[in-house]
């Protein structure tokens, strides 16, 4: 069996071994978990990181003696454990007063608020040395159409991260911020609903060099999307800052289950294509595996930690399959007989015009079209096949 070890750099929130079980229709089945003891038995697990919203640490409304001895004790943590902080995040959907956003909200009072919230927390990630700060939106939206200018609400969301990106120039601060997309939930619709509108979104920003994605896998999947090929696409866009692994069954609310107890071929793709590039074998990933999860309200603490480690022991024995299914001289044959490797060879040669291609009488007119496979298939499902037994460790 795998053991995760730091160089893996799996991370935790904080907020997601911490859940202690609320949901709309129940109160908490365990009690909260103290950050010292966070620290500890993620670094004992084999984690490198931990990750915070800034609630997480110190309750909102905290004096500032209170938020500094808790700053003060995460410190002492982490300088026993070597546990590093790569990520950090602000809560802008808990409170009252963020009821109908914090960045975006119509209410100009508020909006003001959450940007000084942002910036403060901002500061301490920096202090900590995260590299990384997610901004995930989930009450930046609304329920009914009438009541939300959504063009308006993008230029507040615009006006924020401009003014944010110029803050952390301005502090010289080495930091890049990540998106993270959902498409409701808590919000009937939430902005930037999934990787594509927040790719879209960034190019209209002052600063889109520091602006990036954190996609989460169920936050897709709620949309029906497939999550491998979105971020197979925030990839080539060079924006796959940071990512939140989970596992979700289908469009429904947000389960954050285990990393692969969803979409367990999808998990399978993901990894292969965050270690090995994927089918084109492309450059892959190397940030933070995050993961955003919920240890189900049905377990206890030991069910905490032991979901934690299925989180990790998941990615790697889909990281040692995902590592058989290339070497395996099998699946290289289906993949080259289903022309995998040929998409990387350009569709025009070097340099060849526009008349030059009207010149190839083979492309058109003398091409038949009917005539070409001659019967023949691509051979995908054998590809698919292939990556299932190896997916069971079959081969
Ligand atoms: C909600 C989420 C969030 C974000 C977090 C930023 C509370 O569906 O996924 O978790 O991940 O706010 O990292
Ligand atoms: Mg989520
Ligand atoms: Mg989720
Ligand atoms: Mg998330």
């Amino acid at each position: 069996m795998p053991t995760p070890t730091r160089e893996d750099k799996f991370s935790f929130g904080l907020w997601t071994v911490g859940y202690p079980g609320n949901d709309p229709f129940g109160g908490p089945t365990r009690k909260p978990l103290d950050v010292v003891h966070v620290v500890e038995k993620l670094a004992e697990l084999g984690a490198y990181g931990l990750t915070f919203h800034d609630d997480d640490l110190f309750a909102f409304g905290s004096s500032d003696a209170e938020r500094q001895t808790q700053i003060d004790r995460l410190k002492g943590a982490l300088g026993d454990t070597g546990l590093i902080i790569p990520m950090a995040t602000t809560n802008l959907f808990s409170q009252p007063v963020f009821k109908d956003g914090g960045l975006t909200s119509n209410d100009r009072g508020v909006r003001r608020f959450a940007l000084r919230k942002l910036m403060r927390n901002l500061d301490l990630a920096a202090e900590l040395g995260a590299k990384t700060y997610v901004a995930w939106g989930g009450r930046e939206g609304a329920e009914y159409d009438s009541v939300k200018d959504i063009r308006v609400a993008l230029d507040r969301y615009k006006e924020a991260f401009d003014f944010l990106g110029q803050y952390v120039l301005d502090k010289g601060y080495d930091i890049r911020f990540a998106i993270e997309p959902k498409p409701n939930e808590p919000r009937g619709d939430i902005l930037l609903p999934t990787v594509g509108h927040a790719l879209a979104f960034i190019n209209e920003l002052e600063h889109p060099e520091l602006v990036g994605l954190n996609p989460e896998v169920g936050h897709e999947q709620m949309a029906g999307l497939n999550f491998q090929a979105g971020i197979a696409q925030a990839l080539w866009h060079g924006k796959l800052f940071h990512i939140d692994l989970n596992g979700q069954r289908g469009i429904k609310y947000d389960q954050d289950l285990v990393f692969g107890h969803g979409d367990l071929h999808n998990a399978f793709a993901l990894v292969d294509l965050l270690e090995n590039g994927g089918p084109g074998g492309g450059p892959a990933y190397d940030g933070p595996r995050h993961f955003d999860y919920k240890p189900s309200r049905t377990e206890d603490e030991d069910g905490v930690w032991e979901s934690a480690k299925a989180n990790m022991r998941t990615y790697l024995l889909l990281k040692e399959r995902a590592q058989a299914f290339r070497a395996d001289p099998e699946v290289q044959e289906a993949l080259a007989a289903a022309r995998v490797p040929e998409l990387a060879e350009p569709t025009l040669s070097d340099g060849e015009t526009a008349d030059d291609l009207l010149a190839d009488r083979s492309a058109f007119e003398d091409f038949d079209s009917g005539a070409y496979f001659a019967g023949k298939g691509f051979g995908f499902v054998r590809v698919q096949q292939l990556a299932t037994e190896h997916l069971l460790g079959a081969r």
